[in-house]
């Protein structure tokens, strides 16, 4: 279970202990103003605190062009106790150019943590996609590309060390049929590459969590056996694996993953913490008042799912509001994907998010 500075990791009893003794004393007139009578005690309840109630975190991504949109920081400030870069901390950003680091996008978003009271689950070491042009523009022999990879990861782990909760180390390693994806790390390294690069990263920041990432894992099937084979591999070699985060891109044509509790369930005993770290839940617009309220019972559904299972320690909605996801960048016609409508209000999928967590 992860830990937070926020005040409401406090033990819920002592917590409840010292909230009915500050309700008895405000109420008497002994403490506080008006201010205090109409702050704390009546503050609705957010998304985090509800999640804290069963030990876990809510979170959302968010990327560093969104951070002027005040409207935005708020509710990003307000509603969760996690927060994740979802582009600031991969290689084409902060390794523009071989050996020359450049850590302030996603300085800015730890430093917003941190003002905020939220934890970091930092986003990603190795993976084949928004790599820099440097490292992809050319050959590399094994012993070169390991030299490299290794450099990547201590450089950029030991930079944020102590500072975030979990790292993804490798994100989206296997195909949809199980197999290793051909990246240029598996081609020029095999799938050693893996467990070295989970070395590294430990040997880094031995205290953050580190976690394997993919989507269309959610389900029991060939691309998440695969990640319950090489888990269950990883652990036995003792290998410092210790979280299996599924992405949860979902989309309502596809169906919803039945199998997910089930899923986490098998993770859990392996000894793994297990996350759902990018949910989204797409749609072929326009959104229907139908579409909206299917959307609401599957955000419900993944929640309740999470808090089924000791070991799920949090979910990561792919940024909250459908004014900054990927969706519609990504998959033309698609959309409105996110708890928040463009206009930052909340759509019955934030309702029935807050409904699970009760
Ligand atoms: O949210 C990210 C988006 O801004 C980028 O353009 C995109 C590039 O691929 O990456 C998005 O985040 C991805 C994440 O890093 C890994 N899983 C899939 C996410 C959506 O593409």
């Amino acid at each position: 279970m992860p830990s937070t500075s926020r005040t409401s990791r406090i033990p819920r009893a002592r917590l409840g202990l010292a909230g009915a003794l500050a309700a008895l004393l405000v109420a008497a007139g002994a403490v506080g103003g008006p201010a205090a009578q109409a702050g704390e005690q009546h503050r609705p309840k957010t998304l985090a605190d509800l999640a804290q109630r069963h030990g876990r975190y809510f979170g959302s991504a968010t990327d560093n062009p969104e951070l002027t949109d005040t409207a935005y920081t708020t509710i990003l400030g307000r509603e969760f106790d996690m927060i994740t870069p979802g582009n600031g901390m991969k290689w084409y950003a902060t390794e523009p150019q071989q050996g020359v680091f450049d850590f302030s996008a996603g300085d800015e978003i730890v430093d917003l943590a941190r003002a905020n009271r939220q934890k970091v689950r930092a986003h990603t070491l190795v993976w084949h996609s928004q790599l820099p042009g440097w490292l992809t523009s050319r050959e590399w022999t094994a012993d070169e590309l390991r030299a490299v990879l290794k450099n990547h990861i201590q450089t950029e782990v030991r930079h944020y060390r102590g500072k975030v909760y979990a790292w993804d180390v490798v994100n989206e390693a296997f195909n949809e049929d199980g197999t290793y994806r051909e990246t240029v790390f598996y081609k020029t390294l095999g799938p050693g590459y893996i467990a070295d690069s989970l070395r590294w990263a430990h040997e880094a920041d031995p205290r953050a969590k580190l976690y394997l990432n993919d989507y269309n894992v959610e389900a029991v099937g060939p691309k998440s056996d695969a990640y319950y084979a090489l888990a269950k591999e990883l652990k036995a070699q003792g290998v410092p694996l210790h979280g299996f985060g599924l992405q949860a891109h979902l989309a309502l044509q596809y169906g919803y993953p039945t199998t997910l509790e089930e899923n986490l369930r098998r993770f859990s005993r392996l000894g793994l913490d297990t996350a759902l770290t990018e949910v989204d839940v797409r749609m072929l617009l326009p959104a229907t008042e139908e579409k909206l309220a299917q959307q609401a019972d599957w955000y419900r559904d993944l929640t309740k799912a999470c808090l089924a299972v000791r070991r799920c320690v949090g979910v990561t909605l792919w940024d909250y509001t459908d004014k900054y996801s990927w969706i519609p960048a990504f998959f033309p016609g698609q959309g409105a994907a996110l708890p928040w409508d463009e206009q930052l209000t909340p759509k019955p999928a934030y309702h029935a998010i807050r409904k699970a967590l009760k």
